[in-house]
């Protein structure tokens, strides 16, 4: 049975405390704690936490039965650690691309006295993955694995996060700068590696399956699963109603590289791309419409849904091919699939 939402939040409270805890020792005065209990509740809780939840429901079916107390609890702390580093990337990517809302509220850094502290925010979401790490895994084996594993995956998550912003220029709109080559790199590196790559890698490495061929054939996956699901949030974007996403979309004016104009750069008429020319990655809100009209006019909807049931063919092949030789389980990736697939959200 997989692990539902509220079991795995059932698990953060005493994670808040230890981390809080910690710095109280340092003798951190009473309104630094509150902030800090306060920055960890408000940025790592209210998403669908399918990152996190899915370390423990990967645990459970490598080890092929269900966890005990123990292996629920420390598998839960890995998945809010994957939550911990998502905080940390979104709120500080909401100020990277000026967004207004995250999960149904204005983004922390736009919260009544807040402002640039979210920066520092950020980066103590951070360092609390490292406390717990410490605090929890000190012991076992794979610690050094885990830590190397969380310090690459962010350093990726970076260089996306590096390409997507020097692909968007806020000074110097080029169309004929995208690609779809850079694209898949950005989205690989931005998203597919923490995303699903982390969590899957991680449970491997706490049930003891974490051999070179497994990690590798995760990867093999994961990779493409994650670039996936970045192309939904691309279409999302513009194409999503900001109550069910939680968010307002931002790419057009952001003047992103995304999945969209990609696209329509790809059937675009002469007409049609002088009117994106004009109107693409600039901050106007009737421009934007502009854009989104094309979106319209060529159908981008359908050849999303195109796309998207030809990527999903893809990944269904390559999850046929996985070896289950040395405990890899299929299922670990029909989970991950059947959980994004036609996502609204
Ligand atoms: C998603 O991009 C990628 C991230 C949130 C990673 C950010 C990485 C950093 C190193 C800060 P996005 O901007 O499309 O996400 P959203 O649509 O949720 O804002
Ligand atoms: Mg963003
Ligand atoms: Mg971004
Ligand atoms: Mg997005």
């Amino acid at each position: 049975m997989p692990t539902t939402l509220k079991e795995f939040e059932s698990v953060f409270p005493q994670l808040v405390d230890d981390l809080v805890g910690h710095a109280k020792a340092y003798g951190v005065p009473e309104n630094g704690l509150n902030w800090y209990r306060q920055s960890l509740n408000h940025n790592t809780v209210g998403g669908k936490c399918n990152r996190g939840i899915s370390v423990v429901d990967t645990c459970s079916l490598l080890l092929n039965r269900p966890l005990n107390e123990q292996e629920y609890f420390r598998s839960a702390t890995l998945g809010w650690c994957t939550e911990l580093l998502q905080a940390f990337f979104l709120v500080s990517d909401d100020i990277m691309d000026s967004s207004k809302t995250r999960r149904g509220s204005p983004c922390w850094y736009l919260m009544p006295s807040v402002g640039m502290i979210a920066i520092n925010d950020a980066l103590m979401l951070e360092s609390a993955i490292f406390l717990l790490l410490k605090k929890y895994f000190r012991e076992e084996k794979s610690y050094v694995d885990l830590l190397e594993l969380f310090h690459e995956v962010t350093l990726q998550t970076e260089l996306g996060q590096l390409m997507d912003l020097l692909t968007a220029p806020e000074d110097k709109v080029d169309l004929t700068s995208f690609s779809m080559e850079k694209f898949t790199f950005i989205v690989i590196y931005k998203t597919a590696y923490y995303s699903f790559y982390l969590p899957v890698a991680l449970a491997l490495h706490l049930a003891g399956f974490a051999t070179p061929k497994n990690l590798q054939q995760a990867k093999d996956v994961l990779i493409p699963l994650g670039e996936y699901f970045q192309a939904q949030d691309d279409y999302l974007d513009a194409f999503g109603s900001p109550e069910t996403i939680g968010k307002i979309g931002t790419d057009i004016q952001d003047n992103k590289c995304s999945w969209l104009i990609n696209q329509a750069l790809k059937c675009a008429s002469p007409e049609q791309r002088a009117v994106l020319d004009a109107n693409y990655g600039i901050k106007d809100t009737e421009k934007e419409l502009r854009v989104k009209q094309i979106y319209a006019e060529m159908k981008l909807e359908e050849v999303y849904k195109a796309y998207e049931e030809e990527r999903v063919g893809e990944i269904r092949r390559l999850i046929a091919e996985v070896n289950e030789e040395e405990g890899l389980k299929k299922s670990v990736f029909e989970g991950f699939l059947q959980k994004i697939y036609k996502r609204q959200k």
